[in-house]
């Protein structure tokens, strides 16, 4: 009995008998800092490459995202973000790889589900008003993400009694939220949000206790740790040299039971998990 999560054109096999490699979710920043000055044409072209670039090196999925949500930053004004994403959108569709969509604005959902984007990644876990509605009708995969406040603020006192109950009953109260709006289970997955409203050591509680994130909710895990301050902590370095220790996140959370990595670095992580899928298939 294999377990897939159904993603618009896509299905991925994440248990049983056909469940392979972990999945690798190559991130596409399409923020106008992501492309260095040469206006909206040259970002698409430098989208469309890095795009064919990370799906060479073996990401299955590309998360489209057009609203920085850096700690304290401010939310992006809708028109904006859509001009940020459609475009990429269109561009990418012709592409052999499921497209996500990072956002948490019920009209950008709906754009994003007309132009065929095969996942919408909520980092506000479609709490939004009409959020589930707008995705409900569709065949898409929805990623639902634990944040605690809002990027503006979380970062300030993030606070738990104890962090892994409180985010497996955060999802769980969603995933409710979403199944009573008639949303099939094959197209959801889990993601406990690390970085968002959590300090260091919550976010390696976390990242431990994966497991019980999918065994109590009965659902695929998503983890995105690449290049975070949590990687930062522990080794030191600064953003531009965490690679190495975002691969070991990324080895951690598949050890720990994720399925899906969110990575910025697709080569070296796909290399990784390679060598530690030889090394574990029975
Ligand atoms: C600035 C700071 C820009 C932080 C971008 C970020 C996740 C996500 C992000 C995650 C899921 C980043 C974040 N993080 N979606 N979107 N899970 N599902 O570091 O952890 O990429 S944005």
């Amino acid at each position: 009995m294999s377990k897939n999560l159904h993603c618009g054109r896509f299905s991925f096999p994440l248990e049983g008998p056909d469940a392979g490699m972990p999945v690798v979710m190559g991130i596409l920043n399409v923020t106008p800092d992501s492309f260095s000055d040469g206006g909206r044409y040259q970002g698409l072209e430098f989208a469309m490459s890095h795009a064919e670039e990370m799906i060479r090196d073996g990401a299955t999925m590309i998360d489209i995202g057009g609203e920085s949500t850096r700690p304290g930053s401010p939310s992006v004004p809708l028109d904006e973000e859509l001009r940020r994403v459609m475009p990429a959108l269109y561009a990418l569709k012709t592409l052999d790889v499921a497209l996500s969509v990072d956002t948490c604005k019920p009209e950008v959902m709906r754009e994003a589900l007309i132009a065929g984007a095969d996942m919408i990644n909520d980092i506000n876990g479609f709490r939004a008003p009409g959020a589930i509605e707008a995705v409900q009708d569709s065949d898409c995969g929805l990623c639902i993400m634990h944040m605690q406040a809002t990027p503006q603020t979380m970062q300030q006192a993030p606070q738990y009694n104890d962090v892994v109950a409180e985010v497996i009953a955060f999802l769980g109260e969603r995933v409710k939220a979403m199944t009573a709006a008639g949303i099939a289970r094959e197209r959801l997955c889990l993601d406990p949000g690390f970085g968002f409203g959590k300090t260091v050591e919550h976010n390696y509680a976390l990242l431990r206790h994966l497991a019980r994130i999918r065994d109590e909710l009965g659902l695929p895990v998503l983890a995105g740790m690449s290049r975070k301050s949590m990687i930062g902590a522990v080794t030191g370095r600064p953003v531009e040299q965490r690679v190495a220790g975002s691969i070991g996140a990324a080895l951690a959370a598949v050890a720990h039971g994720a399925r899906i990595v969110r990575v910025h670095d697709v080569a070296d992580t796909v290399d990784a998990l390679k060598v530690w899928h030889a090394a574990t298939i029975d």
